[in-house]
């Protein structure tokens, strides 16, 4: 099988579709919460396509990022293969290219408003989340900015405030950067929001610094997944490319030293916040004909897997650079894909385990508790991890604490002083121990159940 990732919204749910990984809602829903309580309980194993989305012509698409399953369908490969495929993708690129202008007009811009024939909240189907919300959101759009030969994607949720204008919080990290240098010249930040993008778009964007670092174009992580180099076509309005793979584009500008009141928002642990914030003005909207929009509540799986599971990739390439014989990782929903980790090795002399415990922690520095087992236990299988910790693990040989460690602001146990501990959990078999021959009923196969 090629591993080639799905290009685009449109390709990715024909594929979600063959694999029944897909629930269609043919009748009407509010936008108004009842898309989102739909899409909760609909649950992880599918993405939910609403076909009526009430005061809009667009269908929404939300929980295309809900598991591992429905994402490793999108991209074209095994689910136990993600962290081994996007650290292909993180080592070897594929840069993107700029559409040659004989290909003709993009699909991208097939409908366009421009100035002030845009209305956000007219054109768009835009969200309402959660109860107590300010009001409608957009906070699945890719953020995409350049500053001097860097490109950057990240998300920025948008409270949609007006028909052009919206809020945008923009936390410190890579495009607040971008915007350091335009508010430092007191210049626009021109930025493109790209929304309805296929799995392999939105994980790369939710890359953290840690595994593409300023200036590495999360753009070229999307071309090695696809194996195809992503097409650019330039804005109407900004001097940014354009995916044209987007089925939905809004350009336009970050305001220069400007903050306005923003929130109340429920951001992923649950808590409502507000503040004053960074605004976004549209200069234009464009879309594809019938464009599909895209919705992702804060908090939810598919907000954990596109921020945590790019993790398993750096994971995957720090234990290796230490220990080679690492198999797979597994970075758990319950640990929010981000403080929680399993590794299998093929151990070949004590004192792996422990090696490979330091080189995740150090790899990925949010980790608070890795769990090491032997090849043959599934990292993703919870009972079997489970049963390796409870029969070969034994604190007195295999327990290895850190303390004091810097902690995540997000995980209320941390110590007065911001730090954290980390435990590491060794459940390898000792070396010489013979495997056990595992007990089989015989003819388990030729039983028929009536
Ligand atoms: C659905 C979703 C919403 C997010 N909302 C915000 C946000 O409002 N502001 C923000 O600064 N980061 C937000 N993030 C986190 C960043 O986009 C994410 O950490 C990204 O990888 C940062 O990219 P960078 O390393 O290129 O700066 C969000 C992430 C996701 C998946
Ligand atoms: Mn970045």
């Amino acid at each position: 099988m090629t591993e080639r990732a799905a290009i685009g919204l449109r390709e990715e749910l024909e594929r979600l579709e063959a694999a029944g990984r897909l629930l269609r809602i043919p009748h009407e829903v509010s936008p108004r919460f009842e898309v989102c309580a739909y899409a909760a309980e609909s649950g992880p194993e599918r993405a939910v396509l609403f076909e009526r989305v009430a005061g809009s012509d667009h269908p929404v698409v939300m929980n295309n990022t809900a598991s591992r399953e429905v994402i490793a369908a999108s991209l074209g490969i095994a689910p136990e293969r993600m962290a081994e495929r996007y650290l292909e993708a993180l080592v070897r690129p594929i840069a993107p290219l700029v559409r040659p202008a004989s290909a003709g007009p993009a699909a991208i811009h097939e409908v366009t408003y421009t100035g002030d024939e845009i209305d956000l909240l007219a054109q768009l189907p835009v969200l309402t989340h959660h109860e107590h919300d300010a009001g409608p959101y957009l906070t699945s759009g890719v953020v995409i900015g350049e500053h001097e030969g860097a490109r950057n994607l990240s998300y920025h949720r948008m409270q949609v405030r007006g028909p052009r204008e919206t809020g945008m919080v923009v936390v410190q990290r890579h495009l607040h950067r971008m915007l350091d240098a335009a508010d430092a010249e007191n210049r626009p930040l021109p930025v493109v929001v790209a929304l309805g993008l296929d799995a392999g778009m939105l994980l790369a964007a939710g890359t953290s610094g840690s595994a593409a670092p300023y200036g590495f174009d999360e753009l070229g992580i999307v071309g090695a997944l696809r194996n195809t180099p992503v097409e650019l076509v330039p804005g109407l309005t900004v001097p940014i490319g354009v995916p044209s793979c987007a089925e939905i584009v809004i350009e336009g500008h970050i305001l220069p030293n400007t903050l306005e009141p923003e929130g109340p928002f429920a951001e992923f642990d649950g808590n409502y916040e507000s503040g004053r914030e960074r605004v976004f003005r549209a200069t234009a909207l464009t879309m594809r004909r019938g464009a599909i929009s895209h919705g992702l509540a804060t908090g939810s799986t598919s907000q954990l897997n596109i921020m945590g599971l790019p993790n398993e990739a750096v994971i995957l390439r720090a234990v290796r650079a230490v220990v080679p014989s690492v198999d797979r990782v597994h970075v758990t929903l319950g640990g929010l894909r981000k403080f929680h980790a399993i590794v299998s090795i093929d151990k070949r002399i004590e004192g792996d385990p422990a090696d490979a415990i330091v080189a995740a922690f150090a790899g990925h520095r949010d980790l608070k508790q890795v769990t090491v087992v032997d090849h043959d236990v599934d990292v993703f299988d919870a009972f079997a991890v489970e049963r390796a910790v409870a029969t070969e693990f034994q604190a007195h040989r295999g327990l290895h604490l850190f303390h004091r460690g810097r902690g995540n602001p997000v995980d209320r146990s941390l110590a007065e002083d911001g730090t954290t501990s980390r435990i590491g959990i060794d459940a390898t078999r000792p070396l010489g121990l013979a495997v056990r021959v595992p007990a089989v009923v015989p003819g388990r196969d030729r039983v028929r159940l009536p």
